[in-house]
């Protein structure tokens, strides 16, 4: 059985008065204390900040750095495009060449790609994959020294 015509109108009017209330004294209207409107703040701020944004930074290798092996230090890492991988390395052993698909598989770079060899090398993702592989005789194909990395 449905109620009587009173209180089948008397929830929507509860609704629209709450509401109403919101609108009239924000958060006040669902009576949380101060202290818990600090929880539902912080819970906001740790839901925003968990997501890696934009600003997020990579060390390429974490403390093992860019080296022998490093090859899967991508793997089960979620990227997205802007973040930053940081290249730390012992300059003159490893250096660092951003290549293209096929300079990847072939560990070839082309004469005209890019060597960077400072030792520590910041390098922004693009959308989409990026590659990067040492330039360094034998390290890309032998020693496992590159990374594809898919940015969303
Ligand atoms: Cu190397």
């Amino acid at each position: 059985m449905v109620g009587n015509p009173q209180s089948m109108f008397e929830y929507p009017l509860k609704r629209l008065a709450s509401l109403r209330a919101v609108a009239k004294h924000g958060l006040d209207a669902y009576c949380l204390a101060p202290q818990q409107r600090l929880w539902v703040a912080l819970l906001l701020i740790l839901l925003l900040k968990s997501k890696p944004t934009e600003s997020h930074r990579y060390i390429v290798g974490d403390n093992e750095g860019w080296t022998y092996g490093v090859s899967g230090w991508q793997n089960g890492k979620v990227f997205y495009h802007n973040n930053v991988l940081v290249f730390n390395y012992e300059a003159g052993i490893h250096n660092v060449v951003r290549v293209n698909r096929q300079e990847y598989e072939t560990c070839q770079p082309k004469p005209s790609s890019k060597t960077y060899n400072s030792g520590h090398d910041e390098f922004k993702l693009k959308r989409g994959m990026n590659y990067f592989i040492c330039g360094v005789h034998g390290h890309c194909q032998l020693a496992g020294m590159k990374i594809s990395i898919n940015a969303h």
